[in-house]
């Protein structure tokens, strides 16, 4: 029997945040649209990260769509920073409330894309052997969506499960009474470790390279917290939209040179006490000067001197390697103190590296370790892994993958030229990675929207992004990361994480605010940089 073949006006990849929103957007545009979602279910990022402890490191009341009043007046968040179960069952309201099901295929994972020039049409091929053939092609398929497995030998020899953060089995898991081991002590390890110790008989942290972390202060929202966000919630997100991250926080506008040495303290710990990822925005300048930098990095040491109580595993848990921030800042509850537990410890990568996995558990150079489940909190093939996971080829057959051979090239992160009609969602290029990842998911989508409406006011049937408006922004990209410590740390902003992955670094830190402006203005001058054209079946019409 053939298999089927589907056409429509727009195909998305991905049922995540990105991927809803855009399927409500192009049903308001009155297109045709139909969404290939490799899960079973809604979520993206949020159907796979299951692990324990998993929350989002933004506060519930900005991590939220922010489209549609009704919504956000109606929605009620129970905690500050939002558990996963209650981010998707939320994504799970959004789907229903706008009816999305029914345009959105499940157990649906894209293998291909090609770009029939002829036509101006993307061709997708599923590896069920369907097909779906569309004139806009959205990659909705999220910048932390790859999970990475280690390359540690014997990995498939372990007899106990192992598990990856990033792609968390449906049916709980109880590590009660398990001797566990947790290799990474990235964001995902630091959400996890506290949750499993708390349950399991031994929990073992295999750390290569230490995080920093700062507290959550979690809790519950409460009545007048909730109140004070959506009386004035279209204002707040207005004005979110405007800043550096797309979150609302107390941002101080003071270098952390230009104050004494009390003030500075004083800073730290009441942003400390607040808690959460504004700890970055204590002065002005942590980002980009490195003495202002050290500054928090010394403070947060000796909050870690402080709390654990072992000095040993205190000074190992220090990061040293990297300046603070430059990897996305941690957020945990009770990570450090966790240490202080007599049924967790913590092994050095750094002295003694892994030599293989064993069938019970692994061997570094120093010692064998037995376990009963293994955690692999590796991370992600960030940003580029999931879309180049699908062999995407456009104009002149030419693949993604050649495309980016050299690093992620892209103009604005939203398109890629010699791609034509064809669209990335917080694409590498884009600020999304450094930004709450609502606010940028939402100024693409609208974006792209909005170009669609255009383009069909003017007859065009086509946007392609210019090679050389693509090198402008490439290279402002790189200026500008180049301006800050980011590319000083080993990250996944900079590929480092995945062997043979190009080290260019990714994500554009001018901000979500000056990147909107860019991205409207660009918008406002008939699409300066991107060549709109009508195919010739469809100028003929
Ligand atoms: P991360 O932040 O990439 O962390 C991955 C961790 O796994 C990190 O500590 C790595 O150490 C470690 N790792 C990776 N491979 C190995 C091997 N082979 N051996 C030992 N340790 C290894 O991923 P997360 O999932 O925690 O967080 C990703 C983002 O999701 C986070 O920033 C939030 O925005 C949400 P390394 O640093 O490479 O030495």
């Amino acid at each position: 029997m053939p298999k089927q073949a589907t056409r429509v006006d727009a195909v998305i990849v991905g049922a995540g945040f990105a991927g809803l929103y855009m399927l409500h957007r192009l049903r308001g545009l009155g297109l045709s649209a139909i969404v290939l979602e490799a899960g079973e279910d809604v979520g993206g990022t949020w159907y796979w990260n299951r692990y324990p402890g998993a929350r989002c490191d933004v506060e519930s009341m900005q991590y939220s769509y922010s489209f549609d009043e009704a919504l956000q007046q109606d929605w009620r968040w129970s905690e500050r920073y939002a558990t996963q179960p209650e981010i998707l069952r939320y994504a799970n309201h959004v789907a229903d409330r706008f009816d999305l099901r029914r345009d959105i295929r499940f157990d649906a994972r894209v293998s291909a894309a090609r770009y029939d020039e002829a036509a101006s049409l993307w061709h997708l091929m599923l590896q069920d052997g369907s097909s779906v053939t569309a004139r806009f092609c959205i990659m909705a398929t999220g910048c932390l969506s790859s999970a990475k497995r280690p390359e540690i030998p014997g990995l498939d020899d372990f007899r106990g499960p192992a598990y990856h953060t990033g792609h968390w089995p449906h049916d709980p898991v109880d590590f009660t009474g398990l001797r566990v081991g947790v290799i990474g002590t990235g964001s995902s390890a630091i959400q996890s470790i506290p949750v499993i110790a708390a349950q399991a008989a031994q929990v073992t942290v295999f750390q290569r390279t230490p995080n920093f972390s700062v507290p959550a202060h979690n809790r519950p929202i409460d009545e007048a917290y909730e109140r004070s966000w959506k009386d004035d919630y279209a204002a707040r997100r207005r004005h979110a939209r405007t800043l550096r991250t797309g979150i609302d926080y107390p941002l101080n506008p003071l270098s952390a040179l230009e104050v004494s040495a009390e003030d500075r303290e004083r800073q730290y710990e009441t942003s400390w006490a607040a808690g959460g990822t504004a700890f970055m925005a204590a002065f002005s300048d942590l980002l980009r000067d490195e003495d202002a930098n050290a500054t928090a990095r010394d403070f947060v040491h000796r909050q870690i001197r402080r709390i654990v109580q072992d000095p040993k595993t205190a000074d190992l848990l220090c990061p040293t390697n990297h300046p603070i921030g430059t990897k996305r800042i941690c957020v945990d509850t009770d990570y450090y103190a966790t240490f202080n537990r007599p049924n967790v410890r913590l092994v050095d990568l750094r002295a003694t590296p892994i030599d293989r996995i064993t069938e019970h558990g692994l061997r570094t150079t120093t010692e064998d370790f037995s376990f009963d489940a293994l955690v692999l909190a590796t991370g992600f093939d960030a940003m580029t892994g999931a879309l180049l996971a699908i062999d995407i080829a456009g104009r002149g057959g030419v693949t993604l993958r050649d495309a980016w051979a050299d690093g992620p090239v892209s103009y604005l992160g939203l398109m890629v030229a010699g791609f034509p009609n064809l669209f990335t969602i917080t694409g590498p290029g884009s600020p999304s990675v450094l930004s709450n990842m609502m606010v940028s998911i939402e100024q693409h989508v609208d974006w792209i929207a909005d170009a669609l409406a255009a383009m069909r006011a003017r007859g065009a049937t086509s946007i392609e992004a210019a090679p050389d408006a693509q090198d402008d922004w490439v290279r402002q990209v790189a200026e500008v990361g180049a301006s800050t410590l980011y590319p000083r740390a080993n990250s996944w902003y900079m590929g480092v994480n995945v062997p043979g992955k190009p080290q260019v670094f990714m994500p554009y830190v001018g901000g979500v605010g000056t990147y909107r402006e860019i991205c409207d203005d660009i918008a406002a001058r008939g699409y300066a940089g991107f060549r709109l054209t009508a195919a010739p079946e469809a100028a003929a019409a």
